[in-house]
């Protein structure tokens, strides 16, 4: 491997990685840019084996997506529909309940919420949703409402994002997701999402969550029209912020699916783009603890082949997403422990069933360990 890395003119991020010495955006680039993938991918499992040894996560999870109604409309956006729309839905707070209590016999750990920019709920009906859901499963982790949404939500409210934040925390929210992040370079926002929170806003959410002790995630949606600068620029801010407040756990690089969006006429990335990104964040963002492989985008056997590019995480069981789907993705809806468990080992890595904290729940250290 020594000999493709000298090849492919890596060896010195090699070194600084194996020395735990901080990449820089030139090397970032540099990682970017390279056609050896397998270099690249071999360095970024040196910082996963530094970082987590042997072992992968999954979570048995839930998602909610209350609605689809939403006023930024993104370009790259199948789910968000304007209310006028014959697509357009909205959870009232008792099809959350019943959501829930359909699922009460699985054990779930966490519920993960999110949903558009909706123009009319009030700020009352997230509290509702959140009671709700704590009040059908009390032992349920709550992750809810992108840096996006909770922005959203202050304005709502009247209130600062601090208060608003207290507020939701009252109401049973455990963590931030790390949606809405999406490529934080103004020129991107201006061409794929103007209406939406500006990069700095998103960060300024995410830092203020985490200084009340709030965990969260960062995502970047890449493949449309951002460059490769603009990637690294996405992942240094998150780095700098992530200096700043340590409150971070998981960065998810998500793979843009074009279908029934406005850029449909974009070609969905490759293979190797994907494997690229992961591997890239996971060099780069040395203050990150975990980096996933979302199998919903990825699909189930790139996810998989991901755990040796850097990845040690891929996400849940899930059950009903429609993001994705809703542009194109063809993966499956679900995937059962069984499976995640049999994936994960086929690649080598120890299972462990994980909660949103990266608390283990379950190990499948043992050779014969059965989910
Ligand atoms: O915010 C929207 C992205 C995100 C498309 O925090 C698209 O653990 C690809 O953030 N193609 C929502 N992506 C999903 C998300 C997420 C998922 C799983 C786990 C976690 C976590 C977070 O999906 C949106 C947006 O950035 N998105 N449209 C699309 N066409």
């Amino acid at each position: 491997m020594r000999e493709l890395i000298d090849k492919a003119g890596l060896a010195d991020i090699l070194d600084k990685v194996e020395a735990r010495e901080r990449l820089s955006v030139e090397d970032g680039l540099a990682l970017y840019q390279s056609p050896e993938l397998l270099a690249v991918g071999y360095i970024a499992n040196r910082v996963r084996e530094q970082k987590n040894g042997d072992h992968a996560y999954f979570i048995y999870n839930q998602h909610i997506n209350y609605s689809n109604i939403c006023t930024n409309l993104c370009k790259f956006c199948a789910f968000g529909k304007d209310a006028s729309s014959p697509l357009a839905y909205e959870m009232s707070i008792d099809d959350i309940r019943r959501k829930v209590e359909e699922r009460l016999d699985e054990p779930i750990t966490e519920i993960h919420m999110v949903g558009g920019i909706h123009p009319e709920l009030p700020f009352d009906y997230y509290l509702d949703a959140l009671r709700t859901i704590k009040e059908v499963r009390p032992s349920v982790h709550i992750q809810a409402f992108t840096c996006v949404e909770i922005a959203h939500l202050a304005y709502l409210a009247g209130r600062s994002l601090a208060d608003t934040l207290r507020e939701l925390m009252a109401a049973g929210l455990g963590s931030i997701p790390g949606g809405g992040a999406e490529v934080f370079s103004p020129r991107i926002r201006a061409k794929t999402c103007e209406k939406k929170l500006s990069g700095e806003g998103w960060l300024e959410v995410a830092k203020t969550a985490h200084r009340l002790g709030l965990k969260s995630n960062a995502t970047m949606l890449y493949g449309h029209i951002e460059t490769l600068e603009e990637r690294i620029e996405h992942l240094d801010m998150l780095r700098r912020a992530q200096d700043e407040t340590g409150g971070f756990m998981t960065f998810i690089p998500l793979a843009f699916h074009p279908k029934n969006t406005e850029m449909a006429h974009l070609a969905k990335g490759s293979g190797v783009e994907d494997l690229k990104n992961i591997a890239v964040a996971r060099c780069f963002l040395d203050n990150f603890p975990h980096i996933k492989a979302y199998w919903v985008m990825l699909g189930i056997k790139l996810a998989q082949v991901a755990l040796s590019f850097g990845a040690d995480d891929i996400d849940g069981t899930v059950k009903e997403e429609i993001i994705t789907h809703m542009a194109g993705g063809e993966s499956e809806q679900a995937q059962s422990r069984q499976q995640l468990v049999r994936l994960i080992r086929e690649a080598g890595r120890v299972p462990i069933e994980r909660d949103t904290l990266y608390r283990v729940v379950t190990s499948y250290q043992e050779e014969g360990a059965r989910p």
